[in-house]
């Protein structure tokens, strides 16, 4: 069958990292039945054949305005679709969409029509941001990691930057490869604009924030640069319940030991 991926080794790769990513978020148990999305801004692969392509679907409303999106091109996991099939046929669970020019549509094109994710405000809300701020990052995902969403259940640990410092203390790698620590967001409705407006918020501060009882966001220049943010973030989280589980509190790393880290590798905060 033929599929927009045919002759465009930019863009199969990039989908094919969405697939090893999908792929993984099943094996760690961190995206039940449909649980989880991901979506990624690939406009800079996009060619004018592509730009040529006839919609294969109606147009549908986003639900707002996101002006910054005016003539971009995402590949979105579909919405119902589960994890694990997007991991083996991504092209048949997930679709392209185009953002029409008033910014408040869009349009699937490509290769079946795939309908995008039950949080594509959030996702899109999220891209607009990143692009209106200047940043180069070009993938989002949402997903249901078990050990910082259990984290999260715990009132003391909602506390402005109290998981972030724990997190951090428990392994060097975490203070070094998620410079910017986890944002917290109280319960919100998923799929709601309240939760797309509360995690844009956060995100001007931090690279992943936690939905409270709920899931992770994360963004990054690219899906492998944002999911292995939130692993080592959840590795942390397993030695931290490792320890507990063990019958003693983990002493952690000191914030003079994490600042030496931050300061050897040159790290924001
Ligand atoms: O896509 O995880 O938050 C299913 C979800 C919604
Ligand atoms: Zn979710």
């Amino acid at each position: 069958m033929k599929s927009i991926l045919d002759n465009r080794p930019e863009l199969a790769k990039q989908v094919g990292d969405v697939a090893e990513v999908a792929g993984y978020l099943w094996q760690k148990g961190w995206a039940e039945r449909n649980g989880g999305n991901i979506t990624i801004n690939i406009t800079d692969v996009v060619d004018d054949e592509i730009k040529s392509l006839k919609p294969i679907s109606d147009k549908i409303a986003i639900g707002r305005t996101l002006p910054n999106l005016k003539g971009c091109y995402f590949f979105c996991k579909g919405t119902n679709r589960r994890m694990r099939d997007l991991a083996r046929w991504p092209m048949d669970n997930g679709s392209v969409i185009r953002i029409l020019d008033d910014c408040a549509h869009y349009e699937i094109i490509a290769d079946n029509p795939v309908k995008p994710t039950s949080e594509l405000v959030s996702h899109l809300s999220i891209h607009d941001y990143l692009i209106g701020k200047g940043s180069s990052y070009k993938a989002v995902f949402h997903s249901h990691p078990i050990d910082l969403i259990a984290m999260t259940h715990n009132p003391a640990f909602l506390e402005k930057d109290k998981l972030t410092f724990l997190l951090w203390s428990m392994i060097p790698e975490t203070r070094a490869f998620c410079p910017r620590g986890l944002g917290i967001i109280p319960y919100e409705m998923p799929s709601s604009f309240a939760l797309a407006d509360a995690t844009i918020k956060e995100l001007e501060e931090y690279d992943v924030v936690m939905w409270e009882k709920h899931g992770v966001v994360a963004t990054g220049e690219d899906i492998m640069e944002a999911f292995d943010m939130v692993d080592t973030l959840s590795k942390s989280a397993q030695i931290y319940l490792t320890a507990k589980s063990m019958g003693f509190e983990p002493t952690g790393t000191t914030l003079e030991q994490m600042n030496e880290l931050r300061d050897a590798f040159n790290l924001p905060k």
